[in-house]
C-alpha cells in the first residue's frame, strides 16, 4: 500500500514519524507545506520542512517539536549583542541548515533537491517532497494589523492578533513538482495529518488540485487536530472561533467536506461521529493524542488499519 501523507508542522510531523516507523521507504511520502517559508537575517527558512525532517531523524527538540535538540543559542545571542532581530528562535544547529540550503538555492538547486540531500545526510529514509519548488507566502489577514505575513503572525506577535482570512501568495503560479505529481498517482491513500487546516493543510491542497492531478483519486482521510473543541499545539482552534465556526471535530470534517472517504476524530469527540458531515464519509473514532512515540505509531497503526476498512 502506497500512502501519501500531507503535513504542516510539529503535530503532522508526529503521525508522520508513526507511519515512517511502520511503513518501508518506498511505501510512505510525506508532501510538506512551505506556505510558512521565509526570509530571515537573509536566510531562507522552510520551518515545517525541517520540522518533518527532524522529527523523521530522530533529532527534533522534544519540548517544542521544532528545532533542534541540544540546541544552543551562541549566534542568536551575538546577533541580538548587534542589535539584531531575535524574535525568531534560530539555534546554532538549526542555522547550519539554512545556512546551507540557502547557500544551494543561490547556487540554483531545487528545494525538493535539498531536502533529499539533506534527508539522506541526516539519515531519512522516506521520502519528504515540499508541496512546490515555486514560492507560496502565507498571508494572514488580521483585525488588529491588517495583512501578516505567516511568521509575522506566528512567531513576532505570538497569534495574539484576531483572524479574518487567509492569503497563499504566489499560489496562482505554483505548481507541484514532479516528485510530489509522480507520488499522488502512485497513492493508494492520502492522510491529512492532524495540522492545522487553515494554514498547514490548505497551501498544500491549494497547490496540489488533488481532482485535476490525480487521475484515479485514492481514498482520502483526516485525522482531527481538535480534540474536545481544543488544539493540542497552535492557533487552530483559536482561528476557527474568530472565523465565526465553532472550533470541534466537526469543523475539520466540514473544512475538508468535498474531499473525504473517511475521517478520524478522538474518542473524547466520539458522540460526534455521527454528525460528520457528508453522511457516506465513514468515521473512525480511537484515542489520537500523541504524547509518547507510542502514540504515534499507535495512531499511525490506527490510520493503516482504517484504510484498509475503507
Ligand atoms: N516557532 C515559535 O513559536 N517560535 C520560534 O522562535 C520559532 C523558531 C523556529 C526556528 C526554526 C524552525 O524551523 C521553526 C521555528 N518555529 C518557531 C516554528 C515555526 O514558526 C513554524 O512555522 C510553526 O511551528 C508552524 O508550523
Amino acid at each position: 500500500m502506497n500512502i501519501v501523507a500531507l503535513a504542516g508542522g510539529v503535530g503532522g510531523a508526529k503521525l508522520a514519524d508513526g507511519l515512517a516507523q511502520l511503513l518501508p521507504p518506498e511505501a510512505l511520502t510525506i508532501i510538506v507545506n512551505t506556505g510558512d517559508d521565509f526570509e530571515h537575517l537573509g536566510l531562507t527558512i522552510s520551518p515545517d520542512v525541517d520540522t518533518v525532517c527532524y522529527t523523521l531523524a530522530g533529532l527534533a527538540n522534544p519540548e517544542t517539536g521544532w528545532g533542534r535538540a541540544d540546541e544552543t543559542f551562541e549566534a542568536l545571542e551575538n546577533v541580538r549583542a548587534l542589535g539584531g532581530p531575535d524574535w525568531f528562535r534560530l539555534g546554532d544547529k538549526d542555522l547550519a541548515t539554512h545556512l546551507e540550503r540557502t547557500r544551494r538555492l543561490k547556487a540554483g538547486q531545487t528545494l525538493t533537491q535539498i531536502t533529499r540531500d539533506f534527508c539522506q545526510a541526516w539519515g531519512v529514509r522516506h521520502t519528504i517532497l515540499p508541496m512546490s519548488d515555486d514560492p507560496v507566502q502565507t498571508m494572514v489577514d488580521t483585525v488588529e494589523f491588517g495583512e501578516l505575513p505567516f511568521q509575522e503572525y506566528f512567531v513576532r506577535r505570538k497569534c495574539e492578533p484576531k483572524v479574518k482570512g487567509f492569503r497563499f501568495a504566489g499560489i496562482e503560479s505554483a505548481r507541484p513538482t514532479p516528485e510530489v505529481r509522480e507520488a499522488l498517482e502512485r497513492a493508494d491513500a492520502i492522510v491529512i495529518c492532524p495540522s492545522n487546516p487553515w494554514v498547514s493543510i490548505d497551501p498544500i491542497l491549494a497547490v496540489l488540485q488533488l481532482r485535476s492531478t490525480v487521475h484515479c483519486p485514492p481514498s482520502i482521510i483526516a485525522v482531527s487536530p481538535i480534540i474536545g473543541g481544543q488544539t493540542v499545539k497552535g492557533p487552530a482552534a483559536k482561528m476557527y472561533a474568530e472565523m465565526g465556526i465553532t472550533p470541534s471535530a466537526l469543523a475539520i470534517a466540514e473544512h475538508y467536506k468535498n474531499l473525504l472517504t473517511g475521517f478520524i476524530l478522538d474518542t473524547t469527540d466520539a458522540h460526534l461521529a455521527k454528525d460528520v458531515q457528508p453522511v457516506n464519509v465513514q468515521t473512525c473514532v480511537t484515542n489520537s493524542l500523541m504524547k509518547s512515540q507510542t502514540d504515534r505509531r499507535r495512531l499511525a497503526q490506527d490510520v493503516l488499519n482504517f484504510i484498509q476498512t475503507l
